[in-house]
């Protein structure tokens, strides 16, 4: 007798179920499926590493006064190309672009319309040493009439879904609708992701991520914070701590999600007009919606991401996410100081 087991659930039959229990439209679940569909094809580009001529500078910076690989500016290419036709997008803002992309209006546009916000390509300087980078998004609903970049700056608990997918060893596509996190693999036999994993984070952790080369312009609760990590047993946690740091975004947050663990990106003295080094449109807030809905923690030290009241399409924020337990203290250490 041939038991035949039960296919294992897809991006696109979970979206399916999300529609019948009524938490997300099809619209909705038709821009989700575009962007899944994209991060593929960004996939494809970015396994392809240094056979096509797509590695190194793009030759121009981008509004981050940063300089911006091929890649960057060929994914930022793929998500307009990707998402213009979903039928229930108004406009695109993305890390590559000062502005946001108005998208042609539909005469029969329906009454599902969003606004989409991607970071093309997280942790692009990763690219050239194939080492882990992805793709994060959020969305958020359009309002009636003009739009203006004023239109994006809708606070994080506004977010309809938000998730990432994450180019390494294997590519994942990690999601929240609101229920939960999802994570999907991608099955490279039939192109299809495949539910793999619902994400939660426990509340303690024994694992730090931060970039401790700026350990000198930190303030001083994170430089409490992270030493207390490092005197270990010797000192006042009575624990050993392990460090993890990827150069990308999604790569610590993704395993924060998959195992736990604090990430931190805090304000520092480095460059003391910005406020941190992370954006707050298309990476912290769409992180924070993620790391909340799988039981975690994330504040700018102060306030909770999702609460923070957006000024501009591309500010910075401090971010400190990950175990509650953690990023508790860290609030704790900032309130005392
Ligand atoms: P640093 C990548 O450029 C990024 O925006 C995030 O993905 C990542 O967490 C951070 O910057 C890395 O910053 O200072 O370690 O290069």
């Amino acid at each position: 007798m041939t038991v035949h087991s039960a296919p294992r659930a897809t991006l696109a039959s979970h979206l399916i179920a999300e529609i019948d229990a009524g938490r997300i439209g099809q619209g909705l679940a038709t821009v989700i499926l575009a962007i899944a569909a994209t991060t593929q094809r960004i996939a494809a580009a970015v396994g392809k590493g240094g056979m096509i001529d797509i590695l190194g500078s793009a030759g121009q910076e981008n509004v981050q006064g940063e300089v911006q690989k091929k890649l960057d500016v060929i994914s930022n290419q793929m998500m307009i190309d990707g998402l213009s036709a979903t039928g229930h997008l108004r406009a695109l803002a993305s890390e590559e672009m000062d502005d946001l992309l108005p998208l042609p209006e539909r005469s029969e546009a329906s009454d599902e319309q969003y606004l989409a916000l991607f970071d093309p390509l997280d942790g692009s300087t990763n690219i050239d040493i194939n080492a882990p980078i992805g793709t994060i998004f959020s969305v958020l609903k359009a309002p009636m009439g003009a739009l203006s970049n004023a239109s994006f700056l809708q606070a994080g608990r506004q977010q309809v879904t938000a998730g990432y997918a994450l180019y390494g060893p294997a590519t994942q596509f990690v999601l929240s609708t609101g229920k939960g996190v999802q994570a999907f693999t991608l099955s490279r036999e039939n192109g299809e992701y495949v539910l793999t994993a619902e994400l939660t984070i426990s509340a303690d952790t024994g694992e730090y991520a931060i970039n401790a080369s700026n350990q000198r312009f930190w303030e001083s609760p994170v430089q409490r914070y992270i030493a207390e990590c490092q005197a270990g047993s010797t000192g006042p946690r009575e624990r050993d701590f392990n460090m993890r740091w990827t150069g990308s975004m999604v790569g610590d947050v993704h395993r924060v999600l998959s195992r736990g663990g604090v990430f931190l990106y805090p304000r520092d003295t480095k460059q003391p007009p910005k406020a941190g080094r992370l954006r707050l449109m298309y990476e912290a807030n769409p992180m924070a919606m993620l790391v909340e809905q799988a039981g975690g923690m994330a504040t700018d030290a102060l306030t909770p991401l999702l609460d923070l009241v957006p000024t501009g399409l591309h500010q910075r924020v401090p971010v400190v996410l990950g175990s509650r337990n953690e990023v508790e203290r860290i609030v704790r250490y900032h309130a005392e100081s």
